[in-house]
């Protein structure tokens, strides 16, 4: 009786809202303006102090989009479009920041939002049909519907190196980089792990530090980014016809508007896919290169080889010590099945005098010492150590929120034991109004997550909106049709060759968590018109109450 007692209480103290929405990034900021709009009552959690999320954390020197920024933007408003200019074709990380803190003022979103507020626990209540969020900080909150807007590369993951408590240098993860700034001048640094954090970042670090030690396990795909101003072909599409320009990226296969490629490698001379490449490679640009090529590269291993040769080709002809090389040339996955990189200077720095390059797979590392790093064959002393070895992507930031109780007493993580099951990526069987933004089985990060964040924020806070006019309190997707779609994310996977690579894709990054495939591969425009008859179908797959 003591215990239901200090539940009704703790239940009576929390702050009542329609719509809890944890995370300020891109996707939390969307949603409070929508679901505002809507007539909803809402709160924002946010484990940081302001808004921002992978633009608030990740503030490592050369830290940019890889998505053009004309494109990586949000497309609701355009009065919002034309109050703001990119200042180039990939923005900086301040640039990007400031650019979601102007759009939180604009709409006036920071008066809902709860800094400095983790949520723990997340438990739905049978009697009431409300979900009882627990916060590190301040009054519970209770709420009809539940949205996980934590991101899918926001819980950085744990650097598994034995002794990394002893060193008695500075360390620091590009995830979670000081505000601050690093003052590098001068000092011995180490990176570990050359993924695009890691490829953005060593090419600043080398310029300023006195050496530079690179410590790559496997090295990945990268592309000349060409910044500059945004290319004048594409602002001069977007400024034709914005409306058409953001329709057919909204309709496209990775949310940036280029059109569907219908030749194969096999129908085009050496030449002909040698301009091909050339121009792409000119270009700088991520989806052209993987989408703009040929047909077959991104769903058959013979089309995938003959571009990983042509770019095998391009770091050869930069890096000066063939041996060097050799270590930074991929091998053991397709192109495009691990998340390429795109790149200012990365592959000329390993000409630098002042840059050490140490392959993992031949000397792997034994421990950090008090003063450096020790592999198999040598020892380094060094002064910095950073951490560039990513994220427990996709599900860390959702299972950190633990337990996540569903009907019947069910945790997520349970649920979850053998990799996550969603049905469309938005919402799990057995969790009632619960809902996640770019979850794993959605498109997310095989697409530019603007447009992928602002599909599933308009979705979720339609079918909200409606479910309330409808008289309806719940809303929960069925055992079976979250079955059916892990069978067509399964059907799916078969077609690309992501599942050919061991990546944060799959969970291979992170010891011990199970493997799957768990962006949905189907593309964001077919995605989208699946989402869209389930609506025109009287909301197919879902149980309403
Ligand atoms: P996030 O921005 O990650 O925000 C999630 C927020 O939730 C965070 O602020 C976090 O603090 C908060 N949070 C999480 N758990 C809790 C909790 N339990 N309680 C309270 N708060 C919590 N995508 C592209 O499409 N193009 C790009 O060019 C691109 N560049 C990227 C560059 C970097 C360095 C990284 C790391 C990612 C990049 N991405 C890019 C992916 C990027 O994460 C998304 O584009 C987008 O910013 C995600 O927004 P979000 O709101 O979904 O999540
Ligand atoms: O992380 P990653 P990231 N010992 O996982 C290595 C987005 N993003 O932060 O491949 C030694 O890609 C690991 O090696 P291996 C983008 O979607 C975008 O760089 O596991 N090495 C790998 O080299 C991206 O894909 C931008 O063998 C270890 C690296 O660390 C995603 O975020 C910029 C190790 C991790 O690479 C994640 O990128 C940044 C260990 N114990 C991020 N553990 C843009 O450019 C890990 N590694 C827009």
């Amino acid at each position: 009786a003591m215990v239901a007692a200090r539940a009704s209480e703790e239940t009576r103290k929390a702050q009542q809202v329609d719509v809890a929405v944890v995370g300020a990034g891109f996707a939390g900021l969307y949603l409070l303006h929508r679901l505002r709009r809507a007539g909803l009552t809402t709160v924002a959690l946010e484990e940081a102090d302001d808004v921002g999320g992978t633009w608030y954390w990740n503030r490592y020197p050369g830290a940019r989009c890889d998505i053009q920024t004309i494109d990586y933007s949000y497309t609701f408003d355009p009065d919002l479009e034309t109050a703001w200019t990119w200042s180039e074709k990939y923005a900086t990380q301040p640039e990007i920041l400031r650019y979601l803190g102007f759009v939180a003022d604009r709409y006036d979103l920071r008066r809902d939002i709860r800094f400095k507020t983790k949520v723990m626990e997340a438990k739905w209540d049978e009697a009431t049909e409300r979900w009882q969020l627990t916060t590190s900080n301040g009054p519970a909150v209770s709420c009809r519907h539940y949205i996980m807007a934590t991101g899918c590369l926001s819980a950085p993951k744990p650097p598994e190196i034995d002794g990394v408590k002893d060193f008695e240098g500075e360390v620091y993860f590009t995830g979670r980089w000081p505000h601050e700034g690093v003052d590098l001048a001068g000092k011995r640094v180490a990176v570990i792990g050359t993924g695009s954090s890691g490829i953005q970042s060593i090419p600043m670090i080398a310029e300023q530090a006195a050496h530079l030690t690179v410590f790559q396990r496997t090295p990945n795909f990268a592309l000349p980014a060409h910044n500059g101003p945004a290319p004048a072909d594409r602002l001069g599409l977007l400024q034709g016809d914005r409306a058409a320009y953001r329709e057919q990226a909204r309709w496209s296969m990775a949310g940036v508007p280029y059109p569907q490629q219908t030749s194969v490698s096999w129908q085009l001379s050496e030449a002909e896919r040698r301009e091909r490449f050339d121009k792409a490679w000119a270009a700088g640009d991520l989806v052209h290169i993987l989408s703009q090529l040929w047909a077959d590269q991104g769903v058959d291993l013979d089309g995938n080889r003959l571009v990983a040769d042509l770019i095998r080709e391009k770091i050869r002809e930069v890096v000066k010590d063939p041996e060097i090389a050799a270590a930074l040339t991929p091998h053991d996955h397709p192109f495009g099945a691990k998340r390429p990189c795109l790149d200012t200077n990365y592959y000329a720095t390993y000409n630098r005098p002042n840059v050490t390059l140490v392959n993992l797979r031949q000397e792997p590392i034994k421990a950090i010492t008090a003063n450096g790093i020790t592999t198999d064959k040598r020892s380094f002393e060094v002064d910095v150590i950073v951490f560039a070895t990513g994220f427990d992507a996709m599900t860390g930031a959702i299972r950190a929120v633990h337990p996540i109780t569903g009907r019947g007493g069910k945790s997520l993580s349970d649920v979850w034991a053998d990799g996550p099951q969603t049905y469309l990526g938005l919402t799990v069987a057995g969790f009632p109004n619960f809902f996640m933004i770019t979850g794993p089985g959605s498109p997310s990060v095989l697409s530019n997550m603007a447009v992928s964040i602002e599909q599933h924020v308009d979705w979720v806070v339609e079918r909200l909106a409606a479910l309330r006019d409808a008289g309806f309190t719940t809303i929960e997707a069925t055992e079976t049709a979250q079955a059916g779609w892990g069978q067509h994310m399964a059907d799916c996977s078969m077609l690309t060759l992501h599942r050919l690579a061991n990546t944060w894709y799959t969970g291979a990054n992170v010891p011990g968590k199970v493997q799957g495939l768990m962006p949905y591969t189907g593309g964001v425009g077919p995605y989208r018109s699946i989402c869209d008859e389930i609506v025109a179908r009287g909301m197919l797959g879902f149980e309403l109450t």
